[in-house]
């Protein structure tokens, strides 16, 4: 009986730890015929302070965060190292700017499918917090 309560509080202080990460307009780009790399976008908040730490999913072999600026007229791209976000500072992925880079397609995509991206974060006192997000192919 009292281990019961403990696991529930347990399992109720993780479900709301999580909720308090909210992701929105989530949605990757379908790649062109041939080519086995794209472009995801995505607002996430937090109401703590989160590093993002790892994105993976089966379909691809491998997921980065990028940055993009215009540099001597050419877009450059460069790889965030654990982007932050937190309250009032969401992390904000959308087309022409700060993005999740997508490589290997393993599988072909369609238009409208749902694909769930987990993502690892890391909070100030070094926890971890796993959370999957769906995406849809547009
Ligand atoms: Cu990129």
């Amino acid at each position: 009986m009292k281990l019961n309560l403990l696991l529930f509080i347990l399992f109720s202080s993780i479900a709301f730890a999580e909720d308090n990460i909210i992701i929105s307009k989530a949605f990757i780009k379908m790649p062109r015929p041939g080519v086995d790399v794209t472009a995801g976008f995505a607002t996430i908040s937090s109401d703590t302070d989160l590093k993002v730490m790892n994105v993976f999913n089966k379909n691809f072999k491998n997921i980065e965060l990028h940055s993009m600026k215009m540099v001597n007229g050419v877009m450059e791209m460069r790889k965030l190292i654990e982007p932050k976000l937190g309250p009032n500072s969401p992390l904000v992925l959308s087309p022409g700017s700060d993005h999740l880079m997508l490589f290997g397609i393993t599988k072909d995509l369609k238009y409208g499918q749902e694909l769930d991206l987990t993502f690892v974060f890391n909070s100030n006192d070094g926890g971890e917090i796993t959370k999957v997000f769906e995406f849809t192919i547009k």
